[in-house]
């Protein structure tokens, strides 16, 4: 945090957005349309992003304008026009600026403000935000909208600092001019920024000593202003365009050649390399299918293009030393020049090879390789970005536990389709490590994140659902693919910002998707078809409340209107009613309950009984102000539900009851004694009789009874004094529980069974259908426990709830 600010609580939004480049810009325009409150931080600053920090003389997209911008909005569309067919910086930020004022942005952008750290609260479910302002924000959303390529990376070069001229990095280039008229200029690094660079520079400056590790490939963008005819021309194209591109291997709109470059001759090779390369640009990519997957195939392209250069560049040696050799094609994203390798036909532009004697250090004067020293004004360092986790990894990123992702992602990123992260609910990733994005152009992937995110928050909140999670499972097994698609192409053993090879210390993973725009389009859009498949979605995280003498409960609290209680039973949580609670939110306040502690174990040795929790409830009742409440108790929640109604019939407006009608484990305890040894307790008939209520006669004498009679040997008591002890307790149990004090229970019940669970199975929800006075029975029937019945058909159950709820007579 900067000196001289405080943190402090500032305010509570629905989503932090972190970044305002073209991915933040377009993720607040969508969460403010669904009408969030949303808060974007903003390092730079003005938006742009990217094209705020790159503003470096020659800097220009490698993707046309046309297919370079939003198509969310068609009237943004028709009414900018671009005046090059590739956007130059300057341009693309008038843009981007364009848009934020277009469409209302500005008042929720704090720009300057770089994000320190984003911390997941378990208890709340919400993302605390730090920035180096010190703000402390709250949300329950947060997206990192921080780009692919926006943490320059800077070689560590011993001397730098007493470096007597001016140096910059590409990558986060000063608003003021820098002006090389008359001055010695160094440009290290050859690759797209390198490459840009070059050739404005070699116009202006006196002497341009450009420092070559690796050599770049290169095609002409051949850019040219945008005429009226051309804008009219691709504004009619923009849609079908854009629509290719979304299905397309590279996100771009230009088709791929189906066939091997080894399947035709080499004419043809030739006239189709040709034809690509009149296209300028990206489009060499495309042709043909196997460019990226076949070494051989890759060779005959890599040909082609330093063919090129050797006719571009007059002096064969200088020539030789520009060709790219010892990687593919494409392995390092193919650059897209104007004027490039021409520049070094240029008398005051000299090619400095450092492959083998790198510089050593940066003098007083200029750069030293090899003993030599190159005294210069100004050094430009195109030295890249520490690319899809710098930005990350600058952010102390906490999730659940409190977790650092930068050490869950120490040995590299794992992430689910480079969206979300296993163990970081409610953090979402436009674009990141696992996306596709870096293959193509990054703002059709864009527009497809942000899309995503959007509607999954929508799903999120139209669903009364608070917290969205990939699971590890799923995590995992994107990784695999990840990793195994990489394995088949060419891209996963260069060494590039493709696989972080270029930051030392950096994992060396691949860090896009190479399966293809199209494919990973239709994955990411088929999870979500099918309800988010790979992702845990749940309610509000529960409050935390003693309550009794130290328990702890749980309870969390979502939709208005008449109260709702749903108790869980044993060993479950707050989260087995997720699926229900969208419909019964819709018309209820629904507090979820769930009882911990039981079997004694938070209240010393005495175990809890149905009573105590039961009284337990109805204290939180009185004090949430929510009661006569609805009470729907699933298994021993069930019993916990009765019990309440037996006790304080006053704050029970109705009971839904279904599952295992368990009680505590003492008492299970005893009952089992009682089925076990009946002739050494000697009650095998009240056993049977009390049996009949939790399970039934006819289970009790089916052959299924007794594999489960068998595994509860071991709880149950052998020695004489034993067996007497539990037999008291039992006949105290069963005394307590008998049929007859169901009889008392006065509210109306709804009674629902599943019929082919082993424990809950029709007959005992008949049986206290015809108990309890004002009750209806449904039997829910279906394979499976009814546990997994109810949760599947969790729609139909809601519905048969809601139903009973709302055909209760008045009170
Ligand atoms: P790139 O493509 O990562 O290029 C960085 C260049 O800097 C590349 O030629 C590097 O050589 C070179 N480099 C890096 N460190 C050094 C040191 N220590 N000494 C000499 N040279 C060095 O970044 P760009 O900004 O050009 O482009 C990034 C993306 O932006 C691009 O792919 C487009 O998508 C737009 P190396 O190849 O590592 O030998």
């Amino acid at each position: 945090m900067g000196a001289g600010h405080q943190p402090r609580h500032t305010a509570d939004y629905d989503a932090v957005v972190v970044g305002a480049g073209f991915a933040g810009l377009y993720q607040l325009y969508r969460l403010r349309e669904q009408g969030l409150s949303v808060r974007v931080f903003e390092a730079g600053g003005g938006v742009g992003g990217t094209w705020f920090w790159n503003r470096y003389p020659g800097a220009r997209c490698d993707v046309e304008s046309v297919d370079y911008q939003y198509s969310f909005s068609e009237e943004l569309r028709s009414e900018w026009r671009w005046s090059e067919r590739y956007p130059r910086q300057e341009e693309l930020l008038r843009y981007l600026d364009h848009v934020a004022d277009r469409f209302g942005l500005r008042p929720h952008i704090q720009l300057g403000t770089r994000v320190e750290r984003a911390v997941f609260d378990e208890e709340s479910g919400h993302w605390t935000v730090g920035t180096d302002r010190g703000d402390l924000v709250r949300a329950r959303y947060c997206v990192m909208a921080t780009g692919c390529l926006s943490v320059p990376w800077m070689p560590d070069l011993p001397g730098l600092e007493d470096f007597a001229g001016e140096w910059h990095h590409t990558g986060a280039w000063p608003a003021e001019n820098v002006d090389f008229t008359g001055k010695r200029v160094a440009v290290v690094g050859t690759g797209s920024s390198g490459i840009q660079v070059t050739p404005v520079v070699a116009e202006q400056a006196d002497e341009l000593f450009v420092f070559q590790r690796t050599a770049s490939f290169s095609v002409p963008a051949f850019n040219l202003p945008a005429g009226e005819e051309d804008a009219a021309e691709t504004s009619a194209e923009f849609h079908r365009r854009r629509e290719f591109a979304r299905h397309s291997v590279f996100g771009l709109s230009v088709p791929v050649n189906k066939q091997s470059a080894l399947a035709v001759s080499a004419d043809e090779r030739r006239r189709e390399y040709e034809a690509r390369w009149r296209m300028g640009g990206l489009p060499m990519y495309g042709a043909f299918a196997d460019l990226l997957i076949d070494r051989a195939a890759n060779d005959t392209a890599a040909e082609f293009l330093r063919g090129k250069i050797r006719e571009k560049v007059q002096d064969p040696d200088v020539a030789e030393r520009l060709l790219p050799r010892g990687y593919p094609l494409g392995g390092k994203r193919i650059c897209v020049d104007t004027g490039y390798f021409e520049a070094f036909n240029r008398s005051n532009v000299h090619l400095v090879d450092i492959k083998d004697t790198p510089i050593d250090a940066i003098t007083p004067r200029g750069p030293l390789v090899d003993g030599v020293e190159y005294p210069v004004d100004v050094i430009v360092f195109a030295t890249g970005f520490d690319a899809m986790t710098g930005a990350l990894s600058q952010i102390e990123i906490r999730g659940r536990h409190g977790a650092a992702l930068s050490e869950k992602w120490a040995a590299g990123p794992a992430s689910y389709l480079g969206l979300a992260v296993a163990g970081f609910p409610n953090l979402f990733l436009v674009t990141g490590p696992g996306s596709p994005a870096v293959f193509g152009n990054v703002v059709v992937s864009i527009e497809h994140a942000v899309d995503w995110i959007s509607d999954a928050v929508a799903h999120l909140r139209r669903r009364n659902l608070a917290l969205m999670e990939a699971t590890a499972d799923a995590e995992d097994a994107w990784v695999r693919h990840v990793n195994e698609v990489a394995g088949f192409t060419l891209l996963g053993d260069v060494d590039s910002w493709y696989t972080g090879a270029n930051v030392p210390g950096k994992p060396r993973v691949i860090l896009g998707y190479a399966g293809g725009a199209g494919e990973y389009r239709r994955r990411c859009d088929e999870t979500a078809r099918q309800g988010y498949t790979g992702f845990a979605l749940s309610p509000e995280p529960p409050r935390r409340i003693p309550v009794g003498d130290g328990a702890r409960l749980e309870i969390s609290e979502t939709g208005s209107g008449t109260p709702l209680v749903l108790v869980c039973g044993t060993g479950q949580d707050h989260r087995m009613w997720a699926p229900l609670l969208p419909a019964l939110a819709s018309r209820h306040r629904v507090i979820t309950y769930n009882h911990r502690g039981i079997g004694g174990s938070e209240r010393g040795e005495r175990a809890v009984t149905t009573a105590d929790l039961a009284d337990d409830l109805a204290d939180l009742l009185g004090g949430l102000g929510a009661a006569p409440a609805h009470l729907l108790g699933w298994s021993l929640g069930s019993a916990v539900a009765q019990e309440l109604a037996l006790r304080h019939p006053d704050l029970v407006a109705s009971l839904v009851l279904c599952g295992t009608w368990g009680r505590t484990d003492a008492f299970q305890r005893s009952l089992f004694t009682a089925l076990a040894h009946p002739w050494r307790t000697g009650h095998r008939d009240r056993a049977l009789t009390a049996l009949g209520i939790i399970y039934s006669r006819e289970l009790l004498d089916s052959e299924a009874f007794g594999p489960l009679t068998a595994q509860l040997e071991p709880l149950l008591p052998s020695t004489e004094e034993q067996v007497a002890t539990v037999a008291e307790q039992w006949d105290a149990d069963l005394a307590h529980d008998s049929l007859d004090r169901l009889g008392g229970i006065t509210a109306p019940a709804l009674v629902v069974a599943g019929e082919q669970d082993l424990l809950t199975p029709a007959y005992q929800g008949r049986i206290v259908a015809e108990t309890i006075p004002a009750v209806s029975f449904e039997l829910f029937t279906g394979p499976g426990s009814s546990h997994a019945l109810l949760m599947e058909r969790s729609e139909e159950f809601a519905d048969l709830v809601l139903k009973f709820l709302t055909d209760l007579p008045p009170t």
